[in-house]
């Protein structure tokens, strides 16, 4: 009899053969990849075009699919389409985002950001359909009340978040990494246990219609790059 799994230390581990191509179909898919992705902009100007939910879930369950510390999973994804909440976290975003603006970032940070050409108005957080909200758990609470720590976890939920931009990329919909700093309004808004704090906020939708975006490179591998 075949058995398809061993233990280790009474753990079952499965077989699991990754899937594998020949080198020539490698160096084409990985190069196709890299043109696809390099298409990804940040979205600024959003359709209020609906969608259906069922793609938005699967882009979550992609996000989900991301290596984490210990394999704790420290993320909760919120998706908001209810237009009575995402008017609520577009005004408390804007007024964090005002302060922001006019006295918390130095003057180097806003010259910095003078080519995005980005400003405390955030009419996306109501105009496109879903927000999705993005928690992290830096511990859990076990059945007895008493706090677990994860592990990792911004670097978990990091990891999480750049699968969830590449699943939406790749459904062709678009989105936007917004980081409102202070954001525990997040937490107070959408009533989240005491074990999550926000992490990001990312709208999804279709774009609207003949959108600009900021004329940015991306830096030359030689910059980014580097062999020993
Ligand atoms: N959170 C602000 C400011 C902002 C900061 C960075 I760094 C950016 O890359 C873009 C914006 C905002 O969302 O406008």
């Amino acid at each position: 009899m075949t058995t398809d799994y061993i233990l280790i230390d009474g753990f079952k581990h499965f077989a699991h053969t990754p899937e594998q191509y020949p080198e020539d179909e490698m160096l084409k898919k990985a190069a196709t990849y890299f043109e696809f992705m390099d298409k990804r902009r940040s979205i600024r100007h959003f359709s209020d075009k609906l969608l259906p939910i069922e793609i938005i879930e699967n882009i979550i369950k992609t996000a989900s699919t991301a290596p984490s510390g210990a394999h704790k999973q420290p993320w909760t994804f919120c998706l908001i389409q209810s237009p009575r909440i995402k008017r609520k976290i577009r005004e408390a975003a804007e007024a964090e985002e005002e302060k922001s603006y006019a006295k918390r970032m130095s003057e180097t940070w806003l010259r910095d950001l003078a080519p995005l050409g980005t400003n405390a108005d955030k009419p996306f957080l109501e105009t496109a359909p879903y927000l999705i909200v993005v928690f992290k758990k830096p511990y859990e609470i076990d059945s007895k009340g008493e706090k677990r720590q994860n592990y990792y976890v911004n670097e978990s939920v990091g990891l999480a978040c750049g699968f969830l931009i590449s699943a939406i990329h790749n459904a062709g919909l678009v989105t936007l990494t917004h980081t409102p700093s202070p954001m525990r309004f997040l937490e107070q808004i959408l009533d989240r246990p005491s074990n999550e704090r926000a992490f990001l906020l990312l709208p999804i939708g279709y774009p609207a219609k003949d959108i600009f975006v900021p004329d940015i490179k991306r830096k030359p591998l030689e910059e980014v790059y580097k062999v020993y």
